[in-house]
């Protein structure tokens, strides 16, 4: 544990200060929603400013269960093996769509919107992706059965109608995160990703590229226009199966729908070191340059090696991929509570634990205490 992490204050300062003279209009032009609260953009305005100077470290349900326990015990396996918790907060609204009270990995709704006020008022950022189920069949968001669920959605039928109730509920939920003076509070949308590959019925081969722009600027205008939610920044994020600009743009939605550009990939067991740092890094180069094209903030939106089998992968491998590139944070992906074997951040006497320490340690790296300082909603 080293609560002294060293910070570049002066490189902090220096952001914070360029951050505040710019107007709330020019900072305004680049978000996807144009009405969007000022919290909201001064979140955008300062995760720009950051890139570049550090990564933020993200971690999914952090809060809601770890290696061996589950809430309430009111832990976090990032915070017990560093004694800091993530700069970013995964969280997924899968089985909100239902009414359900518990989301698909058993985190109860109402715990989850404490957990994210609580991030917020520690001045960390809120990430919440959708494993929503198939309007269609009523099954789940892998029930590839039907390859026409996405142009049902988008005709006017039964399809739509139970779509349009699901975002209802996700609405509610998201106009539910209020700080204490009844502001809401700014957290990052990431619905349906990964759809470069086939494996949800919002993927590639299930509908054309065409159709899912417009399932996705649909869901958009919905929430902004008819829900009037303007909390929200928008993710787009693909799988990590693209090797030029316009692969990785195959079914981006356009500029005035996304803030944040991104991908998911995982190291695969049997994948060398070296294999992950290639691939990652340039991958990594590719987003980039469409991000810096298109004015939009780059992260890894998921991430991990599952089980985490090598004592040294975070400072050799994790982190020399992401080395002096602007990325603006990594989401590492949960330590489920259920499953032994399904864990990617480390935990007390996990074998990765000291090394996971040393990324901590660098400047580079931001976790909660970092943003803390920041600011990063003003
Ligand atoms: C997957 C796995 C599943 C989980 C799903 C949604 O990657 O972790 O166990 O249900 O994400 O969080």
């Amino acid at each position: 544990m080293n609560p002294m992490k060293p910070v570049n204050f002066l490189l902090l300062f220096t952001f914070l200060f360029a951050t505040a003279c710019k107007s709330q209009d020019n900072l305004r032009a680049f978000a996807a929603d144009q009405k969007a609260t000022s919290a909201t953009i001064k979140l955008l305005a300062n995760m720009k400013a950051l890139s570049g100077k550090g990564i933020m470290i993200g971690h999914q349900d952090d809060l809601a269960y770890g290696k061996g326990w589950k809430a309430p015990a009111g832990k976090s396996d990032v915070y017990s093996v560093c004694g800091d918790y993530p700069a970013v907060f995964g969280w997924d609204l899968g089985g909100i769509e239902n009414g359900a009270s518990v989301n698909l990995d058993s985190v109860p709704f109402a715990d989850m919107r404490k957990y994210a006020i609580e991030v917020y008022s520690m001045g960390g950022i809120n990430t919440f992706s959708w494993h929503l189920n198939n309007p269609l069949t009523g099954s789940n968001a892998w029930d590839i059965s039907r390859n026409d669920v996405v142009k049902s959605i988008l005709s006017e039928g039964e399809t739509k109608a139970v779509y349009i109730a699901w975002l209802d509920r996700v609405a509610a939920f998201l106009s539910s995160l209020k700080n204490e003076k009844g502001e809401l509070i700014p957290v990052i949308f990431r619905p349906f990703h990964e759809q470069s590959g086939s494996w949800f019925w919002w993927g590639k081969s299930l509908c054309t590229a065409d159709e899912f722009s417009r399932l996705w600027q649909f869901t958009f205008t919905y929430l902004t226009e008819t829900k009037k939610l303007h909390n929200l920044v928008y993710a787009f994020s693909t799988g990590g199966d693209f090797t030029t600009t316009s692969e990785f743009a195959d079914r981006y939605p356009g500029d005035k729908f996304v803030d944040i550009v991104g991908f998911d990939y995982y190291q695969s067991a049997g994948q060398s070191n070296a294999d992950f740092i290639k691939t990652l890094n340039s991958r990594l180069k590719t987003l980039l340059e469409f991000a810096t094209a298109n004015q939009k903030i780059a992260a890894i939106t998921e991430l991990g090696y599952e089980q985490i089998p090598d004592a040294e992968w975070w400072t050799k491998t994790f982190y020399p991929a992401v080395k002096d590139l602007p990325v603006s944070y990594a989401l590492f992906w949960r330590n489920a509570a259920n499953r032994p074997n399904h864990y990617y951040v480390p935990y007390p006497g996990q074998i990765s634990e000291n090394d996971f320490r040393k990324l901590y340690d660098l400047r580079e790296t931001l976790f909660l205490r970092d943003l803390e300082k920041i600011h990063i909603y003003k």
